[in-house]
């Protein structure tokens, strides 16, 4: 079969709605979120089930079609984005998007992988119960996406990342036969964990068209609070002095440094910041399953003492769900507002949380070496060593030209990272973008196991084709 055939069985297949192929129609999903690659593939298949998506694959395989699954198309670093030969068809889960199931004995949600992670939290809570991940891009990004990403987000301190979250998987295999692995199963001993494997496995070795998840009972009482510290090792410091507090109490604590903190209130509009502009900030949202169990007296007595102790400058507490949907804003416009002022090389590291005031010391003081003037946006997840280490062009200087210099910036901040035993890609992924680091951070026999793991679950590498490995 060729790719004209194909084509033409694809469209029986999956019917008028489901296969797009007007150049116009296509153009959002030929380019990432961040505008670093544009792809051309002749078609965007929307399959609306997994038996139609199976069909698919198997056509897909007959022609040598490369497939590449697309969720929200929020990835960061290219992963949801196919090539400029032309030989890579998109293939969006936007249509497997419902909600099989939902158990709140059990704490289970069965829900397709094309569904929002913003919808899967919405019924979570509609059945008393809360999805625990929360992630910045949410009300796009969908739970096939997060989960071949395995993404963290805000409260992987509390509830680890995605992997942690998941009990049962469906998947379509790279031959179109379709795994049906969706357990809800607590425990369950029986030979090798696949879902761990298609987990973070960015669509390379199967397509992820249904999980279950597990949810916690939602919290009677959240609290955010809002500081600004006079340094990262302040903010460290706060971090314990919460962790010591209530450790089960804390879900997120999120760091921003004064420069990204600038973008956002220049760039997004309506946003203020409900304190004094400080140096560093953080955003920390406590939880108690119980109501008027003392959760905000025990808060600001904490908070009053890290201002005795000279770790927090000044603090305040949201006093309505407003005031709490404002402070997170703050936080999770920063990709936005760096987006909105222009080219950016972003780092998306990881350190042993103890490190994470080193780690902000040195890396910005390697990159004024590299290149004087260079602009530091950092931010992130502080609780579990997660810092968005980003950088903008010095004054002055053409987008163009410093995204030339990408790799030497980030081989600088890799450095540092290497040197306190850290990794280059936190929560992101390798997507295309990083996949040339993979050698050198993950190779010999590590790398030598992936690429065994690939060539088992899909030998001819059709799947997500130039993600992960090199
Ligand atoms: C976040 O935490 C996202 O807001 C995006 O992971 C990070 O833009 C970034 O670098
Ligand atoms: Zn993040």
């Amino acid at each position: 079969m060729n790719a004209a055939e194909a084509l033409a069985a694809l469209a029986d297949c999956l019917g008028p709605r489901g296969l797009i192929t007007d150049p116009a129609d296509i153009a959002p999903y030929a380019e990432d979120w961040r505008r670093l690659y544009r792809g051309r593939p002749p078609a965007v298949l929307r399959p609306r089930s997994t038996a139609e998506l199976a069909a698919a694959v198997r056509i897909c395989a007959e022609a040598g079609l490369g497939i590449v699954p697309q969720g929200g198309n929020t990835s960061m670093v290219g992963g949801a984005t196919p090539s400029a030969r032309g030989d890579e068809v998109v293939l969006t889960l936007s249509r497997l998007n419902r909600v099989r199931a939902i158990d709140p004995v059990d704490l289970t949600l069965t829900i397709e992988a094309g569904a929002t992670v913003k919808a899967a939290q919405d019924a979570a809570a509609e059945a008393g119960c809360q999805l625990p991940l929360s992630i910045a891009s949410e009300g796009s990004a969908t739970i096939g996406g997060v989960l071949s990403t395995n993404a963290g987000g805000n409260m992987t301190l509390r509830f680890g990342n995605a992997r942690d979250l998941v009990l049962g998987l469906e998947v379509v295999l790279a031959d179109g036969q379709v795994w049906e692995g969706l357990r809800r199963l607590r425990k369950d001993n029986t030979g090798y964990c696949l879902r761990q494997i298609f987990l973070g496995a960015e669509g390379t070795l199967g397509i992820i068209t249904a999980a279950v998840l597990k949810l916690v009972p939602a919290p009677r009482e959240r609290l955010v609070a809002f500081a600004s510290l006079p340094s990262p090792e302040a903010a460290l410091a706060l971090l314990t002095r919460c962790q010591r507090h209530d450790p089960s109490a804390l879900l997120a604590f999120e760091y921003m440094g004064g420069d990204g903190m600038d973008l956002v209130l220049r760039h997004i509009p309506d946003t203020q910041l409900p304190i004094a502009a400080a140096g560093h900030y953080v955003l920390a949202e406590f939880a108690s399953p119980r109501r008027a169990a003392g959760l905000a007296e025990g808060v600001e007595e904490m908070l009053a003492q890290a201002m005795a102790a000279g770790e927090v400058l000044d603090a305040t507490l949201a006093a309505s769900e407003a005031q709490a949907r404002a402070m997170w804003r703050l936080r999770e416009e920063h990709a936005e507002a760096q987006k909105r002022a222009g080219a950016s090389i972003k780092n998306d590291v990881s350190v042993p949380v103890s490190l994470v005031p080193r780690f902000l010391r040195e890396a910005p003081a390697a990159c004024a070496a590299l290149m004087p003037g260079i602009r530091v946006v950092a931010f992130g997840h502080l609780g579990d060593g997660n810092i968005h280490f980003n950088l903008r062009p010095p004054e002055g200087m053409a987008d163009e030209d410093f995204l030339a210099q990408d790799h030497a910036v980030m081989d600088t901040v890799l450095g540092v990272v290497r040197r306190l035993g850290g990794s280059f890609s936190a929560e992101h992924g390798v997507g295309q973008l990083k996949t040339y680091l993979m050698p050198e951070w993950r190779g010999g026999v590590e790398l030598d196991l992936m690429r065994a793991l690939k060539t088992a679950f899909d030998p001819r590498g059709l799947l997500n084709p130039g993600k992960v490995l090199p």
